[in-house]
Order: structure tokens, then C-alpha cells, then sequence
């Protein structure tokens, strides 16, 4: 049987008598009886996913303007059916591959994960998906490929975003082989179990939980695999503060603010900041990826 990650969040992590004692130690920590420690994770925050409203209504999809509320607002005019990926590069079987075919050969399963923007807030998503090395099985990689491109549509009669040059169009991101195969990348596809709004990345998108947010591209078009580290678009627009590898780093800060502490979404006004963990707190499942590195020198 093929190795399937376990979740180490469930909704079960939510049970209703945590969840009270939370409550508790929350009042506790706001009138000042200090229940909790200065740099303790309450369990509440840690583990509750986001509402709905909070995942589908404050996001980043700057090919729909640069607010948060701008892709809530004009992503509803995207066309995603029909949509195909194309798989190309050092590939078996190159071509374009439909939504509909992909979906029909994979199993998609609840993945509930942190997720952590580089702008230092951060949310607990339950994503629906499916394993990225599943669908590039169906391509069948070849042996020179070490890494893989992605990028998402570039529609502009759709995209009002697209007519500023705030990146370089289209967006493209990519990883390296060993982490685009780790079981914990996934192809997202749903939220809470229903189709993933159009705002968050439709019909398909990468999820990679350990890395900053900007990592996850959106509306995939194309992956392509290759033997050459691929541009990526934030590293394109400002080498010094984004990174290929960018990997959530509580220790390497970003060159204008701090990544050592972040903003749960929906924490509401006295809402302590939580300390940011190594890896986004995969560290115990990724970190082998990065042995020998200097990930101070290789952000
Ligand atoms: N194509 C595309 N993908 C993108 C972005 C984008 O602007 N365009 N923003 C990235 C950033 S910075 C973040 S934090 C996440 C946000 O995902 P969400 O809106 O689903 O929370 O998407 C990432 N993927
Ligand atoms: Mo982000």
C-alpha cells in the first residue's frame, strides 16, 4: 500500500472540552491571570481550521489586484471549465492533461494544514487535494528531471490585475524534485469539502505547507520538469527578499520585518501574535530534505 501522510491536525484535535479550556485560558490571558505562557501556542488557535469566510475572503491572487478582498471581488469572472494542465519537459508522456481525466485518477483526501504567508499572518486551512506525485506519475518523470516548474493563467480579459506589472506575468514558482514528491505537497482542488472557490486557486493549485504562502501557486496551466532551477516570480521582482527554497524560517527574518512570530487571520483584537515554527511546524517531515544545507544562506 502506498505511504499515506497522517494529518497531525483533525477537526477531532478540536474537541469541545478543548476547546472550553481554551476559551478559558484565553480570558485567563486577556485579563492578565496568566494561564498562558508568553510563547505557548494556545491549543485553540493552533488546531481550530479558519471559518470559510475567513479562507475564501482574505487572500493574495494579485492577478485580481493587490487587496485582500480584490479576488473574493473579481475572481467570480474566471473560467475554469474547460481547464487542462499541460505537463511538459523531461516527461514520458508529454501533453495537455484535462481537469475532469486528472480528477477521475486521483484520490483526494482532507488535508488540514497551517498555512503561512511571508507578510507574517497565517491560517490553519482543511484543503481537499490530492498528492502532486500522483499526477506526475501520469506524466511519468524522466531520470535528468531534478526540478519542477509551475505557472498559473494568464487570461487578461478576465484578470484585471494583469494590467499592472506588479510581477512579471504570468506567475511561475517551482521546486526542487525531492520536494515536489514529498508526500505533504499536494494539488488542492476543495475547501471544507467543497470545490475550491476561484479566488483560492481554481480548479487546481499547489499546496505546500511548509514554505511561505507565495510558494503555493494558484490556477495551474502548466508543469514543466526540468534539470535547471526554474525562475520564480517574487525571487524575479526582488531576489534579495524572496528566495527559491523559501521555506518558513522563524530564524531568518525578512529584510523589512520580523518572521519570528505571526498573525493568526480571525484571532480577533487581542489576539497575542504566535511564534512562527521551523518549517511551518513540519519540521520532523521535511527537514532530512535540507540536510547539509546552510538554510541562512539558502532562503
Ligand atoms: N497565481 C498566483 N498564485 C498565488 C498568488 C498570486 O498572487 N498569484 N499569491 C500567493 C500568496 S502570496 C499567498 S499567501 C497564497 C494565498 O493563498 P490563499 O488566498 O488561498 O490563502 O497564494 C499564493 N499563490
Ligand atoms: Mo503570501
Amino acid at each position: 500500500m502506498a505511504y499515506r501522510w497522517k494529518n497531525d491536525l483533525t477537526r477531532d484535535d478540536a474537541t469541545p472540552e478543548a476547546i472550553y479550556l481554551n476559551r478559558r485560558q484565553w480570558l485567563a490571558g486577556v485579563t492578565g491571570l496568566g494561564l498562558v505562557g508568553a510563547t505557548g501556542v494556545r491549543a485553540e488557535e493552533a488546531f481550530e481550521p479558519n471559518p470559510w469566510e475567513d479562507i475564501t475572503q482574505y487572500n493574495n491572487f494579485y492577478e485580481f489586484g493587490t487587496g485582500k478582498e480584490d479576488p473574493a471581488r473579481y475572481a467570480g469572472q474566471l473560467t475554469t471549465t474547460p481547464w487542462s494542465v499541460t505537463i511538459d519537459g523531461l516527461v514520458d508522456r508529454p501533453g495537455a492533461y484535462d481537469f475532469k481525466d486528472i480528477m477521475a485518477q486521483v484520490t483526494v483526501e482532507e488535508r488540514i494544514y497551517r498555512f503561512r504567508c511571508v507578510e507574517a499572518w497565517s491560517m490553519v486551512i482543511p484543503w481537499n487535494g490530492f498528492e502532486l506525485s500522483d499526477l506526475l506519475d501520469m506524466a511519468g518523470v524522466q531520470s535528468g528531471a531534478k526540478y519542477v516548474a509551475f505557472e498559473t493563467l494568464l487570461r487578461p480579459e478576465e484578470m484585471p490585475g494583469v494590467r499592472y506589472p506588479v510581477i512579471d506575468w504570468p506567475y511561475v514558482e517551482g521546486l526542487r524534485l525531492d520536494e515536489a514528491l514529498h508526500p505533504l505537497t499536494i494539488m488542492a482542488t476543495g475547501i471544507y469539502g467543497r470545490d475550491i472557490p476561484n479566488q483560492n486557486g481554481a480548479p487546481l493549485r499547489l499546496v505546500v505547507p511548509w514554505k511561505y504562502g507565495f510558494k503555493s501557486i494558484k490556477s495551474v496551466v502548466r508543469i514543466t520538469l526540468m534539470e535547471d532551477e526554474p525562475p520564480t516570480s517574487w525571487n524575479k521582482a526582488n531576489a534579495r527578499e524572496y528566495g527559491f527554497y523559501s521555506n518558513v524560517n522563524p530564524d531568518v527574518d525578512h529584510p523589512r520585518w520580523s518572521q519570528a512570530t505571526e498573525r493568526r487571520v480571525g484571532g480577533g483584537l487581542f489576539a497575542k501574535r504566535q511564534p512562527t515554527l521551523m518549517f511551518n511546524g513540519y519540521e520532523d517531515e521535511v527537514a532530512s530534505l535540507y540536510e547539509g544545507m546552510d538554510l541562512t544562506v539558502d532562503i
